[in-house]
């Protein structure tokens, strides 16, 4: 989201001022008119899909549905109202709240940042970012990073944290936001997602999966008074295999809550496009929480709500501070007058209470205890009120349990070998040791000094915006190699000193690469790395070739949001060890030492492809600047982003993706090929739908949403009541959208239960394999399983490998074993059939291999599988 998006907001709001305030407040005419699209390319289209799907049909879901159908039941015009809308921009501790119904016991609920940790906060921890979770292939470890991130949002009183994040899914290299998501994969993001949101969920708190959809470039993605938001513009086969499939891995894991983006798809805004919200998030998927707009994503109050749009954030119109909005008491009047029909506020409002009740939050779930607004223990509870109540606003409650040890091991076991020639790491504690670069430091500011990290200022924890958090404290690599090695001089600089070398010194070089969010341009990148490209900042290179030039053994450490080049200095004789360290967040240091001098071998591997240069990429996947009108972003190289890409255009990169060397080396055998389920073309026919809450269809009287007598509203706070209720009933006829109806669709034959037909998670193979550690030292091993699928049979082109599961070993020791296993459901044989609108299969498998390796490339991969033929070493 972008809570923090003031400074872009104010520039809106001054462009607003020399224009007319007046025409930003919600438009009945604008609100049903789709976006404008007349530069749509015609071969996309924009279908539509009404009415919403109403909730509560999944059988996991039945309690909690039951629950909020006695309470929605019951509940008034307003409190309904209430529950769907935003109060406003800085109308309370978190970034976006609710009303209330505390009739009901239902609290305003409280959303706030972001998928590493708690933003804009104390006494919490900053964890590493989704792109090092990541890297760790590692399912438990991904796991207790969600249950730690959940723990901390409880312990400070928050309803709905906001993450995991798996779009961006990380199309384009050069793109702000693709170090919060888990790397450039669907199977990947959606098995990284699963685990997160299963383990923030099992402490209560309501996770949201963002961003809804497409959301691949930070620049132009958000529509404001002189340019309409970017438009994706994509195909049905790619939207399935790529970028929708870990949204169904999240959906089947049963997330609360999906954030819908700022940008267009197929020419459509997100936040009011019927065909992704309706369609293929509701019906298809079977998503059973709510649907929240990214902040100010809304343009319009009926076309949002007819499109499945649940609930509004911040509340705000276009512009926030104005006290205006598209629903509160936008929503009233369009109940009262007959165009947003009852039925489909019942939904929302029952999708929102439903998951209250999933989750717990009715059973003694705190309220906030902290403020996102200031660091002040008191203050305005309502800071965008000019004259508002004070009170204690921060009660600085400890939330970091022993999430330290956590934040260690996922930024340890993401770290990624890319290099180590004759064994030059581990390094021994007494080396002589010299350390060159500002990565390895200390913000020279003070910790924190940069508000949501906008700059680049020593060690680079993680990437700038929204999805921050601050940091408590950071163990700077500076402070842990001291404690390694006290042989060590320092040059925390980004400029080569004059130094001379003796022929047994080593140098570590820190260099690093940032991008973030759109609201914050940080030397001159507006969030994507528009100027620094895809390399290090701050003269990286040349202080690796310097070093290099100066030292016989040279390591380079790397902290970045993604693919960074390193063609400069990769070959030179003297750099003999590269780590990739990723984003590790405040345990920084620790968890670097831990893997340089040798007490855990390495065991990250790359989340994407390290390529020589970028013209090996598409050219459709880089950035696109345009200044005016919208943006078309064609997907037109369809399903082949990062390795897919490379794979099929036959080029080697320099690391490919899934890529990773240890301390030790292992050895896969023993694999057998077990089959399950059967394998039929096409999945059996999708369980029905159960019944859903029904409720009283006709118009509550108008006095519901009239205000409490004596009631002390706050001023610019956003209420679900208005001065003259009466008025607002009408008969009149509303222009509905085109294709708007309101008899159900029938049920969508791919879907059936939470992330789609059940029998799409059949296992239909298993491969097992026994993995041993054939080195010298202790480490842990990834075994990762690529799909080969016979693309003839399918009738369409595919990658030659697609990765679909992997696992990752214990510790072994020499010499010791670990029998790993690798279950391959339906979906992940299967292809999206556009005609059938179906997933299609091989039939019984035919002509199906697995590769299983320790990168998606050839030499690297141990082990392959042929259906009806069985495993041998690849
Ligand atoms: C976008 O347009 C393409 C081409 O017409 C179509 O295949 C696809 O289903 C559309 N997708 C959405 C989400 O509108
Ligand atoms: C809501 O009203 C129903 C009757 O319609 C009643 O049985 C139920 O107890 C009420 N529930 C609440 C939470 O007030
Ligand atoms: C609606 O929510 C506001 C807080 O935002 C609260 O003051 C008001 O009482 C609520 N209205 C009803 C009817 O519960
Ligand atoms: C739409 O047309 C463009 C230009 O011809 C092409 O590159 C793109 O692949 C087409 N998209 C679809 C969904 O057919
Ligand atoms: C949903 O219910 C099914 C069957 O009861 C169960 O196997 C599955 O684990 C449940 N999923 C979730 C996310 O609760
Ligand atoms: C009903 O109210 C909504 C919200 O103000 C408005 O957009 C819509 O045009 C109204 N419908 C009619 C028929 O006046
Ligand atoms: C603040 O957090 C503490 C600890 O989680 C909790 O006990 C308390 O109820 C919270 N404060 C409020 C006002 O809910
Ligand atoms: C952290 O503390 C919890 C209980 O407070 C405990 O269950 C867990 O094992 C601890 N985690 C670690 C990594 O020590
Ligand atoms: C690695 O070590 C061997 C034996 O000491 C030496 O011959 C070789 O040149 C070294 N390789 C590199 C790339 O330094
Ligand atoms: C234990 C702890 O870290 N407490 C800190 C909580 O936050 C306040 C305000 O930032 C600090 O003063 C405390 O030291």
């Amino acid at each position: 989201m972008a809570g923090g998006i003031l400074p872009f907001l104010l520039g809106l709001l001054l462009l607003a001022h020399c224009a007319s305030a007046s025409t930003h407040r919600s438009n009945p005419k604008q609100n049903t008119e789709k976006q404008k699209r007349d530069s749509l390319p015609t071969n996309y289209t924009t279908p539509d899909y009404y009415p919403t799907p109403n909730g509560g049909w999944d059988s996991n879901w039945s309690a909690a549905y039951a629950k909020a159908q006695k309470v929605v039941s019951n509940m008034t015009l307003a409190e309904k109202v209430n529950i769907t809308s935003g109060t406003g921009y800085l109308m309370g501790p978190c970034v976006g709240q609710t009303g209330s119904a505390l009739r009901f016991g239902i609290p305003r609920i409280c959303l706030q940042d972001g998928p590493l940790g708690i933003r804009n906060t104390d006494n919490n921890t900053a964890f590493p970012a989704g792109v090092t979770a990541g890297a760790t292939w590692d399912k438990d470890l991904i796991y207790a990073r969600g249950v730690a991130i959940g723990e901390e949002a409880r312990g400070k009183g928050i309803n709905v944290q906001m993450g995991p994040v798996v779009g961006p899914i990380g199309r384009k290299p050069r793109s702000g936001r693709i170090w919060e998501g888990f790397g450039a994969d669907p199977s990947l993001q959606g098995i990284a997602a699963a685990q997160t949101i299963q383990g923030m969920q099992s402490t209560g708190v309501i996770a949201t999966l963002k961003h809804f959809i497409l959301n691949e470039q930070e620049m132009y993605r958000m529509t404001s008074v002189v340019q309409v938001g970017y438009s994706s513009d994509i195909d049905d086969r790619t939207l399935h295999e790529i970028y929708l499939w870990p949204f169904a891995e999240g959906v089947k894991a049963g997330v609360g809550s999906i954030m819908a983006a700022y940008n267009h798809v197929n020419g459509s805004l997100s936040t009011q496009n019927s065909q992704i919200l309706n369609g293929l998030l509701k019906d298809e998927l079977g998503f059973q929480g709510f649907v929240v707009s990214d902040w100010y994503a809304q343009f319009g109050g009926v076309s949002s709500a007819l499109a499945g749009l649940d609930m509004a954030m911040p509340g705000d119109g276009a512009i926030p501070l104005l006290g205006d909005s598209f629903w509160n008491y936008e929503l009233s009047t369009a109940i009262l007058n007959g165009t947003v029909p009852l039925e489909r506020l019942n939904d929302m409002v029952t999708r929102i209470v439903a998951t209250w009740f999933q989750l717990g939050q009715d059973d003694d779930y705190p309220e906030p205890n902290f403020s996102t607004n200031t660091e002040d223990a008191t203050g305005p509870l309502y800071p965008g009120a000019l004259f508002s109540p004070s009170g204690v606003v921060n009660q600085f409650v400890n939330v970091q349990g022993n999430h330290s040890i956590i934040a260690r091991e996922v930024a340890r076991d993401a770290i990624t070998l890319l290099k180590n020639v004759n064994q030059t790491l581990p390094l021994s504690k007494n080396a002589s040791l010299s350390v060159f670069g500002t990565d390895a430091g200390p913000n020279s500011g003070g910790l924190n000094s940069c508000s949501d990290m906008g700059c680049d200022n020593g060690i680079l924890t993680m990437g700038w915006g929204s999805g921050t958090a601050r940091l408590p404290y950071v163990i700077t690599p500076q402070q842990a190699i001291l404690n390694n090695s006290a042989n060590t001089q320092f040059y925390v600089s980004d400029s080569f000193p004059s130094v001379t070398a003796a022929a047994d010194d080593i140098a570590i070089v820190f260099i690093n690469a940032d991008s973030g969010e759109n609201y914050i341009t940080v030397e001159s990148n507006p969030g994507d790395r528009t100027t620094a490209g895809l390399n290090a900042w701050h003269g990286g290179d040349d202080l690796v070739v310097k070093a290099a030039a100066k030292y016989s053994t040279v390591i380079v450490v790397i902290h970045t949001v993604g693919p960074i080049l390193m063609e400069e200095w990769i070959d030179l004789p003297s750099v003999k060890a590269v780590l990739v360290a990723h984003l590790p967040g405040q345990e920084a240091g620790d968890s670097l030492t831990d893997v340089l001098f040798g007490d855990y071998s390495p065991s990250g591997h790359l989340p994407y492809t390290i390529p020589h240069n970028e013209f090996e990429y598409p050219a459709s996947v880089g950035l696109i600047d345009q200044l005016l009108g919208q943006i078309q972003d064609q997907f037109t190289e369809r399903i082949y982003i990062d390795y897919r890409h490379f794979l099929q255009a036959n080029i080697t990169p320099r690391f490919p993706f899934g890529y990773g060397l240890s301390y030790t080396t292992f050895n896969f055998s023993d694999a057998t090929l077990t089959t399950g389920t059967s394998l039929t073309e096409y999945p059996p026919a999708r369980p029905a739908k159960s019944p859903t809450p029904t409720y009283a269809t006709t118009i509550p009287p108008a006095s519901e949403v009239a205000w409490p007598t004596g009631f002390n509203s706050i001023w610019r706070y956003l209420y679900p009541y208005l001065d003259d209720p009466a008025a607002a009933t009408s008969t009149a006829p509303y222009p509905y959208p085109t294709g708007y109806k309101t008899t159900p669709q029938p049920a969508p034959r791919a879907g059936g239960a939470q992330g789609g037909n059940p029998a799409l998670w059949d296992t239909v193979f298993t491969v097992d394999l026994k993995v041993t550690n054939t080195g010298t030292t202790s480490g842990r091993a990834v075994a990762q399983l690529y799909v080969e699928l016979p693309g003839d049979t399918l009738g369409v082109d595919l990658p030659p490998r697609q990765l679909r599961q992997f696992e990752k070993t214990s510790i072994l020791a020499p010499g010791d074993s670990e029998t790993l296993s690798l279950p391959v459901t339906r979906k992940d044989l299967s292809v999206w059939d556009v005609v059938v609108q179906d997933w299609k299969a091989p039939v019984n498998g035919e002509d199906v291999k697995f590769w299983i390796g320790e990168s998606v490339a050839l030499e690297d991969m141990q082990i392959v599988c042929t259906v009806g033929q069985g495993c041998e070493s690849a």
